[in-house]
């Protein structure tokens, strides 16, 4: 093999015997994407499956990344290693997270159990849940069996990414609304452990209350939601949290439902790297401008939306 391919090849296998640079260029070309991207993804592809990959997710500011780093600090604490892909959505809600991400997360630094990455979007939202899974694998593919996934839970694109982990959590905090607001941005249907953080705040109790009522009305199945209580920033609830996290794997296992799960993120990652390709594709076929000038027709109503695909693709 020549090319990316064989780029890929070597720094996965180095990436594989704890190379932590290597790790790190992996996942610079599975972020930038392109053909890089592919291989990487594929080489990574081959040698995972072992991972168990957990999403954090919330409001901004609700503590994700203080609960996080509180997480590796349990997790190290048990003997794991951990890594974690703090996913920065670059949206106006979360100017600082990433500056923000490495101070909280510095004490892990030095760690060699321990493995941090934020990933940006490059101003391509859909990218990023086309970069995701291909992140993971390649952690999964060195050797890390948790995936920590943080991301700030506003938009569809980021709660599909966030939803996509084998156990979410979805970070509230106590105050009249917020398990409300959750519930509105989608938050409830992918959530299988609730954290209420900032519990020494007032109003914990309310937001209890809140979730308790709309998972009284929430078609949950077997596994309904836990809800624990946590001070991220004193490591109040965190034990609780991964006991609740390891609970919830074990039921997905011992349900047969964790396959599943996995069965359908396959199918629709498929579907997803189609439509990303036919479109491409479509784009590449359409000469010089074209593209952009259909855009344009069918904004102003010059054609309409069928007609324009047809041309695009060929049809
Ligand atoms: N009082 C209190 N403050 C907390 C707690 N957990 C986190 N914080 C504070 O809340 C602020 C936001 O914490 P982050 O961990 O950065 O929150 P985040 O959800 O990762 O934020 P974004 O990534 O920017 O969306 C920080 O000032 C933390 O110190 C807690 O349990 N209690
Ligand atoms: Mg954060």
């Amino acid at each position: 093999m020549t090319g990316p391919g064989r780029d890929a090849e070597q720094l996965m296998d180095a990436a594989a015997e704890g190379d932590r640079r290597s790790v790190a260029r992996l996942l610079s070309m599975v972020e930038r994407g392109g053909d890089d991207a592919r291989a990487a993804g594929a080489l990574a592809h081959a040698r995972s499956g072992a991972a168990y990959t957990v999403g954090i997710t919330g409001a901004p500011g609700a503590g994700k990344s203080t609960l996080t780093s509180a997480l590796l600090g349990e997790l190290r604490s048990r003997g794991e290693r951990v890594s974690v892909l703090a996913i920065d959505p670059s949206s106006p809600f979360t100017g600082g997270a990433i500056l923000g991400d490495r101070i909280r997360m510095q004490d892990h630094a030095l760690d060699d159990g321990v493995f941090i990455r934020s990933m940006a979007t490059r101003g391509h939202l859909g990218g990023l849940a086309l970069a995701t899974p291909q992140a993971v694998r390649v952690l999964d593919a060195a050797g890390f069996p948790w995936v920590l996934v943080e991301t700030v839970g506003v938009g569809q694109v980021e709660v599909e990414i966030v939803g996509a982990a084998d156990t979410t959590v979805v970070v509230v905090n106590p105050g009249w609304g917020d398990a409300v607001q959750a519930n509105k941005a989608g938050l409830m249907e992918i959530a299988d452990v609730f954290v209420i953080n900032k519990a020494d705040r007032p109003g914990a109790e309310e937001t209890r209350r809140d979730l308790d009522g709309m998972l009284d009305l929430t078609d949950y199945g077997e596994w309904r939601p836990p809800v624990v209580d946590a001070v991220a920033t004193e490591g109040t609830g965190v034990s609780e949290l991964w006991e609740q996290i390891l609970a919830h794997r074990a039921h997905l296992e011992s349900s047969g439902e964790l396959g599943r799960r996995r069965g359908r993120r396959a199918r629709e990652e498929l579907t997803r790297i189609v439509a990303e390709r036919l479109l491409e594709r479509a784009r590449q076929a359409s000469d010089g401008d074209r593209y952009e000038a259909l855009l344009d027709d069918v904004e102003t109503r010059g054609t309409d939306p069928w007609a324009a695909a047809d041309e695009l693709l060929g049809g």
